[in-house]
């Protein structure tokens, strides 16, 4: 998945469709004098429906075409005959999408699902035909319902990243690098920092054929909470993840305090990050010797609070084995 497709906000409009009349009529038969109103009753105008799709991971297919209306209800006809319901519209959204109403920003609801459908709008209803209307004393009534007219709405999906790994850290940590060598993602990397700007998800194949995702986003940087850096929103992509790997280079200047760091913007975003599994990995270790790195083991063993921590290097494929063998355990828990 590239920096340009993965589109994971976009405004729609939607309308449903009009209800069909209800039919006036009155039943005409050669010898028979008075037939009696036999109007059937409009169709209902078509839903407008959202239906999750486990295969779709991105809001790309709604960036040219924004527009999707429901077709009409048809009306009634003479001899009872109902007026066939309009077509309803399907948006296929990923999994992990919101709905929003675009002028008042409301979160409408989410979709979870694979092949689960809500009804975003509903389709008018039909109008009922005359022959509803028929009374002791007014056996030809000459009225019938008129259709509901369907109605319109302008809405926002966004995404949030259904990865079962989220990877946090600073920019340049790391983790786009990390990410390509775990999975076949090619994400962007550079040697500045906010190379990423939009986060990349990329499958990781485990042992037996199994697999999960693992979604690298943006970097954080102290402050981000007040819009320093690429500030926080996007961490939204990592809320709805099960376990998060944070990743502090080895050459960093103070890998603990860069944890607390990391932390304290997660906290400052949304505390219930801090609720999930957690595991740090001592990222680009292939510039430390085994010396040094068993050095900094004792060093940051009592900084982490007992959260586990590894070492790692996509460069040398150092730890990247065991790395999977820890989150596998960890998103099992
Ligand atoms: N020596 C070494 N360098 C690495 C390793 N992993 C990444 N790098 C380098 O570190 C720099 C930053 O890597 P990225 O993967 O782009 O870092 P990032 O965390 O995605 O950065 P942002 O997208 O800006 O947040 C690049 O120059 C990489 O080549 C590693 O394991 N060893
Ligand atoms: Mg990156």
């Amino acid at each position: 998945m590239t920096e340009g497709n993965f589109v994971d906000y976009v405004k729609v409009h939607v309308a449903s469709g009009n209800g069909g009349k209800g039919s006036a009529h009155l039943h005409r038969e050669k010898y028979v004098a008075k037939g009696g109103p036999d109007g059937g009753d409009g169709g209902r105008g078509g839903h407008v429906i959202l239906k999750g799709n486990k295969n779709l991971w991105t809001l790309v297919h709604y960036r040219f075409k924004k527009h999707f209306k429901a077709g009409h209800g048809e009306h009634g006809s003479k001899n009872r005959s109902t007026g066939a319901d309009g077509t309803d519209v399907y948006l296929e959204v990923p999994l992990g999408t919101v709905v929003r109403d675009t002028e008042t920003n409301q979160v409408l609801f989410e979709i979870t699902a694979d092949e689960e459908e809500k009804i975003l709008l509903e389709g008018g209803m039909g109008g009922r035909g005359n022959w509803h209307f028929k009374t002791p004393t007014n056996q030809t009534p000459r009225y019938a319902q008129p259709g509901i007219p369907g109605q319109e709405a302008h809405v926002t999906l966004e995404l949030k990243v259904l990865a079962d790994v989220g990877l946090v850290g600073f920019p340049n940590a790391g983790k786009s690098t990390l990410l390509s060598a775990m999975t076949s993602a090619k994400p962007k990397i550079a040697d500045y920092e906010f190379t990423t700007l939009k986060p990349n998800l990329g499958i990781v194949e485990y042992r037996d054929f199994k697999s999960f995702v693992m979604a690298d986003i943006p970097g954080i940087i102290e402050g981000a909470a007040e819009g320093k850096g690429l500030g926080h929103y996007f961490l939204r992509h990592i809320e709805r993840n099960a376990t998060l790997l944070f990743l502090i280079p080895a050459d960093s200047k103070d890998v603990s305090q860069e944890y607390a760091i990391l932390l304290d913007e997660l906290r400052r975003y949304n505390p219930e990050l801090l609720d999930k599994n957690r595991l740090i990995a001592i990222s680009k270790c292939d510039m430390l010797d085994d010396e040094l790195i068993e050095e900094m083991k004792e060093d940051i063993q009592n900084d982490f609070d007992g959260i586990p921590f590894t070492f790692i290097s996509s460069v040398s494929g150092l730890g990247i084995q065991q790395l999977k063998d820890k989150l596998w355990v960890l998103m099992n828990e």
